[in-house]
């Protein structure tokens, strides 16, 4: 780390970001006015407020500990479905995002060139003036279309949609088609849902997990889930080209080949079939295109699937047979980020119909429904303007099966690269890091280069930010309030356990403000947060005052769906599909053959780590005083052949760019892979604790698209490792 600390010198030398605290300068307490006024805090700021994480997407009620105004400790809230009394490494150190000496704590305005880093401080009006001004001109010159708007899935999202739809654009760029994109649409194509309820309860048997690396990848809950029935003796079959956390707990971990899952699930499904193992009843009740499916599975057998997999024929075997005999107590695991291969969607359809063949079904329905804003209100608005251009990620054109919500962000930014079909002007970000988290950054920064104007709503200068003309600091999620959050049967508050600092403001403010100063104020019909969550509560006759203390409040009993119907077309499960077949995609799911490296080239691997998330965490000081410093992993015997040793600086290249990296040198990945953990070789110096550490795999990643679930394919970038 030594390189990092000079690098660190360096930057408190030159000063790069103006008003941005140094590290050794403590921020004053701050006591939360309404947790006072609730009796949760004593006057001088000590007490337990419950919130909510905002570590990551899994957003996990918390207690947190304040003392003397400040926060700290958190923990979990047992009474919340995911945390159950229990945070993750992140959530723990969450309070080290709030106090990072490197918040951006004023707007900012940008001084230098793009890139350069030099911002100076803005008053609020300057800034959304400024904002507001530049978003007013695009429309008038090129019409809204000209505007994107990019965001990941966060609390206060349905009113950033709300500013894009009252807006009028139709480009819209989120996280889903970089990360689930093949396995939703591979859903909705056999059951019509986006993502079925999956159950671990007291009788599951055994667990199929395609690249799902629960102990690492952590979703609080579902990594509970696992640990609990590994305890109880669960059968676990793990398939990685990797040695994870996950590996290592699982009962059977198979190396299979990048991007051959798709032919290992063919292969099962032949065996379900051939052998009649499959659920006949449940088959003949609910689904369709049994005979489709049966003819086209014939040749895939174990024995082909061996030679493509790397799985000895027989494991394939047996674990078709366990698999359908531990039915209905057996779960075929979609995954999450499924963008590997273009063929991931296929593989994705696999997995959907091997479930629905044994009739697991049954045992995940019962769990399906439940979470639903539905008995919330909302604040009155007039409809949203027609949009009539095209849009340009391609979508439905282009890609005629990928819902308009999950969209195909990556091609969205080629477009803004080619100015085909149109020119875009302005971006408009927020809670969202693309220059980092969308495949091949050079080409993201072309993009940026095309724009007249660059916005970013963030709590760091992170490298979206970095490269943007306006930063509009949100309040941490310790220091705001969000819109109310469905989980289960309890609807759950974030709200503030310190006031904001310096001169952060939530995003419900910052939208509005930038609302009525595009003439859009009847959209935004509430008057500060406290009003729009009292507005959501309405309909439930409870009042925030009432919930504070809790932080959550129970939902009405749902009422029971009176006979169960699949929402695909022909209201069955699709094992054929119809609607793929009319659109020119296969209807069953068929092999398709990968990509391969040339010879010497290694497959790149990505996939998160525990104490990381994505590309936001890298510079919680907590976070980074126990992680190590990422290196690449690579074989050993493959680094004894070529004369490389562990701790060896390489320099990795694919087609579209190369880093250097030290060398980890281990038997646990395949010959033919590399593995980078994601997030790190951060652009932005505002980042200080981050910058300097690590490498981007995002520098390298090709961007590939499926063309049926718009998915990302980044296990499909190819690399060459060259000593240095
Ligand atoms: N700690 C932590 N937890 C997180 C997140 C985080 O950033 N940090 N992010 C959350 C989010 S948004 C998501 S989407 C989920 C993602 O969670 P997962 O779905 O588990 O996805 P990843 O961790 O990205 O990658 C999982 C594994 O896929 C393997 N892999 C790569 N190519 C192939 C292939 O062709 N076949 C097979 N079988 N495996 C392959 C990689 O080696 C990697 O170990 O995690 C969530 N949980
Ligand atoms: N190479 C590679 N690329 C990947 C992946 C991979 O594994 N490897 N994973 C893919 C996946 S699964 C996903 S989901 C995407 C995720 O990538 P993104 O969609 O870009 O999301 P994050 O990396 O979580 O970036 C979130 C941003 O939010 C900021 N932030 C944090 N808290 C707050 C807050 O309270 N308010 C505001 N306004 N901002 C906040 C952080 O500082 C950060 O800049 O990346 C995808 N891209
Ligand atoms: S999984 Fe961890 S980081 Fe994510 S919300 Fe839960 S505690 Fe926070
Ligand atoms: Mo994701």
């Amino acid at each position: 780390m030594s390189q990092t600390l000079t690098r660190r010198n360096f930057l408190k030398l030159s000063a790069i970001t103006a008003g941005a605290l140094t590290l050794g300068e403590m921020l004053p307490p701050v006591v939360a006015q309404a947790a006072i006024e609730a009796g949760m805090l004593t006057a001088s700021g000590n007490g337990y407020i419950p919130s909510m994480c905002e570590m990551c997407v899994w957003r996990c009620g918390l207690i947190a500990k304040v003392r003397d105004g400040r926060v700290v400790k958190l923990d979990g809230n047992p009474d919340h479905p995911h945390s159950r009394g229990h945070l993750c490494v992140r959530g723990q150190s969450g309070l080290m995002n709030t106090y990072d000496p490197d918040r951006v704590l004023t707007p900012l305005i940008r001084v230098g060139k793009r890139g350069e880093g030099r911002f100076r401080q803005a008053s609020w009006d300057e800034a959304l003036d400024l904002t507001a001004r530049s978003m007013q001109q695009i429309k008038d010159t090129y019409g809204p279309e000209a505007m994107v708007f990019s965001s990941t899935h966060n609390l206060s999202q349905v009113q950033f949609e709300n500013l894009l739809y009252a807006y009028g654009s139709p480009n819209y760029g989120t996280q889903r088609s970089l990360c689930f994109n093949a396995m939703i649409v591979a859903n909705q194509m056999t059951y019509g849902m986006e993502e079925p309820e999956r159950i671990y309860d007291d009788q599951l048997q055994y667990v199929i997990l395609t690249g799902r690396n629960l102990m690492e990848a952590i979703s609080t809950s579902e990594t509970g889930e696992l640990s609990d029935a590994i305890a109880r003796g669960v059968k676990v079959v793990y398939l990685d080209p990797r040695f994870t956390k996950t590996a290592a707990k699982a009962t059977e971990w198979l190396p299979i080949k990048p991007g051959t899952d798709l032919a290992f699930h063919l292969a099962l499904l032949n065996v379900i079939i051939g052998d009649r193992l499959y659920n006949q009843s449940f088959v003949q009740s609910y689904t369709l295109g049994f005979d489709q499916l049966a003819q086209e599975v014939q040749p895939y057998t174990p024995e082909w699937a061996a030679s493509i997999t790397e799985i000895p024929a027989d494991t394939i075997r047996r674990i078709a047979q366990e698999f359908a005999a531990a039915a209905p107590h057996a779960l075929a695991h979609n995954g999450w980020r499924t963008s590997n291969f273009i063929n991931s969607f296929q593989t994705q359809r696999a997995i959907a119909i091997l479930n629905a063949l044994v009739g697991n079904w049954n045992v995940t329905m019962k769990a399906s429904g439940g979470e639903s804003s539905g008995a919330l209100g909302t604040p009155p608005q007039p409809p949203y303007p027609r949009v009539s251009a095209q849009r340009l990620d391609g979508v439905p054109h282009k890609y005629p099966v990928v819902p308009f919500k999950l969209g195909v962000f990556q091609e969205l930014r080629d477009s803004v690269v080619s100015g085909q079909p149109y020119q875009a002007h302005g971006w408009f970000i927020a809670r969202q890091n693309p220059v980092m988290s969308l495949p091949d950054r050079n080409r993201t920064l072309q993009a940026f280069d095309k724009m007249d104007f660059i916005a970013t709503v963030d709590i760091f200068l992170n490298d979206t930010a970095w490269f943007s003309d306006v930063v509009l600091p949100e309040a941490s999620y310790l220091e705001r309030y969000d819109p109310l959050l469905p989980v289960g049967d309890k609807v759950f508050l974030r709200q503030p356990v310190i006031e904001p600092q310096g001169e952060a403001k939530s995003a419900l403010w910052i939208y509005k403000q930038l609302g009525e100063r595009l003439g859009l104020g009847d959209y935004f019909q509430y008057t500060d947060e406290e009003d729009y969550i009292r507005q959501q509560l309405a309909p439930l006759g409870v009042t925030l005052d009432e919930i504070r203390s809790k932080g959550y409040v129970e939902l009405p009993a749902a009422e029971e769906e009176p006979g169960f119907t699949w929402n695909t077309p022909s209201g069955k499960i699709e094992l054929f599909s119809d609607t793929l077949d009319r659109v020119g995609f296969p209807g069953v799911p068929v092999w398709q053959a990968p990509p391969q490296p040339p010879q010497g080239q290694f497959y790149l691997l990505t996939g998160k780590v525990a104490q990381a998330t994505q590309f936001a965490s890298q510079n919680n000081q907590l976070l980074h005083k126990y992680a190590d410093e990422p290196r690449l992993w690579l074989n050993d015997k493959v680094a004894e052949d070529r004369g490389f040793a562990d701790g060896d600086w390489v320099e990795v290249t694919s087609e579209v760019g190369a880093i250097h990296i030290q060398l980890n040198v281990t038997p646990g990945i395949r010959p033919d892979c590399v593995y980078l953990t994601p997030g790190f070789g951060h652009l932005s110096k505002g980042l200080t604790t981050a910058y300097g550490v690590g490498a981007s795999d995002s520098v390298l990643h090709v961007t590939y698209t499926d063309p049926a679930s718009g998915s990302q394919a980044l296990s499909q970038t190819f690399v060459t490792v060259r000593k240095v």
